[in-house]
């Protein structure tokens, strides 16, 4: 069927009706497969369905939690068996019901009846749908995966997981940290990377973050670093940001923050997605061999796709646009089969007495150990490949914790850590509404529980037996303490010295610039330069001045260029250091810029309209594809172009969506547009191009991402002024154009495009 595309713009509201009308029955069954994010496992119906059938199947890449029962054993039911089920709506106890819609009244005008049992179950669990949000890492998303290990830590520890080829399911939930629940994704914080093993061993939770360091050495100091972040307590604004008063009052006072502060105003603090961030456990764990000996391990994630960051602008605007960017994305990855992927590797280090390693003191939670001085040791392999059935009840009810251990994983007297150990199971408490929470779906081990742990709200065990204590005689003795030769979790006898008791650190915790300089010292220009940008934005959102000069005082003592590039953009002289700068090598492997990675499950936007190469743009979507990516069609109005389904229009598609921008016509004014500036100044112009395409050539090229046209699209580049520029290409035909982007694409972005103003 041909598609009628006219565009009269005398009479935007009816061409358009008529091109969505006469290709509806075209689109049906075409947008749903084509790109991922259609809600649903089945196209609906115009028309309101009448005929009872079964719940529709979850969606092809959805997955729930493996269905065991509370004690971790496997049930067999598939994994929909604690979904709803049947054909005809029910009570909470499964009577089938007539009506859903009126409240039984007495008469139709009459007041509703306390009798209305039904009216009293909807409404009051509605009334209690929610539960308090996380205290931190409120806002996240989770999904489900697979973890391959490679065997490479069998010589370091016993922990059954790591064997080799030995496949473990998990659960892993990412994060932002300050914002609540409905905050945006790409606001700058730390993210969250909290990964769940469902070890036949028990659960291991890996409770990781996206930066290696942290704010405080102590846990007891959490509250007021938390405290300090949100928003005021006055007028709680503002949301899910560090740009404010409090924190820099905070971390200026509190400079052992300063390492995490400089690691939050790097890109690191705007990842591009999920899928581009690393993970570090930050912590410093022991792990046992089978021979009973122990090494000193920190933990990575190294994603496959490479460490990636948005720009500050594009951050801001999603964050209107597209609050839910990296959730979105994380589940459009998995839809389209771009599994997202991170290699587990371990730092290793001796277990000595001092529990230093080359001068760095490992309980110390705000220093890393560069990786040049000890390598990231590969040992197993994560791929996300499922997304949630059911938000609530995987993500939100996931509980975290770092004393869920298996035999051969311990901690360390790091004091962050082991504050840490108290904390998560503590706040479950209140957030899952008692002490049951292992027992929710996404929570059961994958191994035999025989806790004698008992009763508490919400229990779901049946527990026989009537002897749940030791030593006890009437359950025969059941359950007995597994001997050495059985697995047990056994405590690493750590020798802890004679010592007073104190509220005290290490002097080795004192020193709280070096490394933040390593860091520094570390960064590519480009990278100096956002950073430098990112203090002064956060620190010029700040009213008081005494505040600005505390924080330019501790900058001054990690670089001196950093300080008064700072103090410039601030109005603000720059202080003299009030420590020796310290003298150390950059780290490399910090940096995020001058390697190439693959880049699957990017998007590619490509920019049509009716008179552009059709055929041509039919064949780079097909060769999007191919190479594992997403390709957006971006039209003048929804529907078809000609046999080529529409993702985005002018209007609702924008450029941060995309990676990569493909120019295929040369998209004239559509009928919605507002008038571009020559228009409304009456001159007129046959070669105009459509204001917000222009819009989206100019953020792209801004945002450094590569542009590529063909066709009648060479003239927009011509037109918004950046054709010949680095990262813009033509070529004869969208084939030729789309190869030479993904070369560009592997880099990330066309960092040539800025050159740095800092060395
Ligand atoms: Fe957490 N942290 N944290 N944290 N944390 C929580 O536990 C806490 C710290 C991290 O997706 C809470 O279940 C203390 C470091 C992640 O469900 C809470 C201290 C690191 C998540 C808590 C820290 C993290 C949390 C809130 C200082 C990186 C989200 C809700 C000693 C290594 C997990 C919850 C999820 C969540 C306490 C510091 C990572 C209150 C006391 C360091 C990824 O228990």
């Amino acid at each position: 069927m041909e598609v009628p595309v006219q565009m009269d713009s005398s009479k935007p509201a009816k061409a358009v009706k008529d091109v969505v009308e006469a290709a509806a029955e075209k689109v049906a069954g075409v947008l749903t497969p084509d790109v991922p994010g259609a809600p649903g496992s089945a196209p609906p119906t115009v028309e309101e369905p009448t005929t009872p059938h079964d719940p529709l199947p979850p969606k092809a890449e959805q997955g729930a939690p493996e269905t065991r029962t509370p004690t971790g054993a496997k049930t067999g039911a598939p994994t929909t068996a604690n979904g709803q089920q049947g054909a005809f709506l029910t009570t909470s106890q499964g009577a089938r019901l007539r009506d859903t819609d009126h409240s039984l009244k007495a008469g139709p005008r009459g007041p509703i009846l306390l009798q209305d049992h039904h009216f009293r179950e909807k409404i009051t669990h509605f009334d209690h749908e929610r539960i308090p949000e996380r205290v931190v890492h409120a806002r996240g998303a989770g999904a489900h995966g697979l973890f391959t290990a490679y065997g490479t830590a069998e010589k370091v520890t016993k922990a059954g997981f790591l064997k080799k080829g030995r496949e473990t399911e998990v659960f892993v939930r990412f994060s932002t940290v300050l914002g609540s629940r409905g905050s945006a994704d790409t606001v700058r914080d730390t993210r969250g990377f909290a990964t769940k093993f469902y070890t036949d061993e028990g659960t291991f939770d890996l409770v990781a973050n996206n930066m290696p360091v942290f704010f405080i050495q102590d846990a007891i100091k959490f509250p007021d670093i938390i405290h300090a972040a949100k928003p005021h307590p006055d007028r709680e604004i503002p949301q899910a940001q560090s740009a404010h008063d409090t924190f820099w009052d905070f971390v200026s006072l509190h400079t052992e923050a300063q390492h995490h502060t400089m690691w939050n105003m790097s890109d690191r603090g705007i990842p591009r997605s999920y899928r581009t961030m690393e993970g570090f456990g930050v912590h410093t764990f022991r792990l046992v061999n089978a021979a009973g000996e122990t090494v000193l391990v920190k933990f990575h994630w190294k994603p496959k796709l490479g460490v990636h960051s948005l720009t500050w602008e594009e951050a801001q605007l999603l964050g209107g646009i597209d609050p839910d960017f990296h959730r979105r994305d994380l589940y459009d990855a998995i839809e389209a089969g771009a599994y997202p992927e991170w290699e587990l590797g371990i730092q290793v280090f001796p277990d000595t007495p001092e529990e230093t390693f080359a001068g760095i003191d490992l309980l110390d939670p705000t220093k890393i150990v560069p990786e040049e001085l000890a390598p990231v040791q590969p040992i197993g392999r994560l791929t996300l490949n499922r997304t949630p059935t059911n938000f609530f009840a995987e993500t939100e009810q996931v509980a975290f914790h770092l004393g869920h251990l298996p035999p051969g994983i311990d901690v360390t007297n790091d004091p962050l850590l082991q504050g840490r150990l108290f904390s998560y199971v503590d706040t479950q408490l209140t957030r899952l509404g008692g002490p049951n929470f292992s027992q929710i779906p996404i929570n059961r081990p994958h191994a035999p529980v025989n806790d004698m742990l008992r009763d508490g709200f919400h229990q779901h065990a049946v527990h026989a037996g009537v002897a749940p204590y030791r030593p006890n005689s009437l359950d025969g003795g059941n359950p007995f303490p597994a001997g050495d030769d059985e697995n047990a979790f056994v405590d690493v006898p750590v020798t802890v010295a004679e010592a007073p008791k104190v509220r005290a650190n290490p002097v080795s915790f004192d020193d709280h610039y070096s490394q933040v300089r390593l860091f520094w010292l570390s960064m590519s220009p480009v990278e100096k330069e956002h950073i430098i940008r990112a203090y002064t934005f956060e620190l010029g959102k700040c009213y008081h001045q005494a505040i600005k000069e505390r924080q330019l005082q501790s900058l001054a003592n990690i670089d001196p260029v950093l300080c008064a590039e700072i103090a410039t953009g601030l109005g603000l002289p720059a202080p003299q250091p009030t420590v020796p700068l310290a003298d150390v090598p950059p780290s490399p492997a910090l940096s995020q810029v001058g390697r190439e990675w693959p880049s699957d499950g990017r998007m590619v936007g490509i920019v049509v309209d009716p008179d552009a190469d059709l055929d041509g743009v039919g064949q780079v979507r097909r060769a999007v594809f191919a190479a594992g990516m997403v390709p957006l069609l971006i039209a003048p109005h929804g529907g078809l172009v000609g046999d080529l389904p529409v993702q985005r229009t002018f209007a609702t598609g924008r450029s941060v969506e995309f990676d990569v921008l493909l120019l295929a016509g040369a998209s004239a004014p559509a009928p919605d547009a507002i008038p571009a500036r020559e228009a409304t100044a009456g001159a007129a112009d046959s070669a105009a191009v459509d204001p917000r395409v222009l819009l989206m050539v100019e953020e792209c090229w801004r945002h450094a991402k590569a542009i590529g046209a063909w066709g009648g699209g060479v003239t927009v580049l011509e037109r918004a002024g950046v054709a010949g520029t680095p990262g813009v290409v033509t070529g004869d035909s969208g084939a030729e154009v789309f190869t030479a982007v993904q070369r560009l694409l592997a880099a990330h972005r066309v960092w040539e495009r800025f050159p740095a103003s800092v060395a």
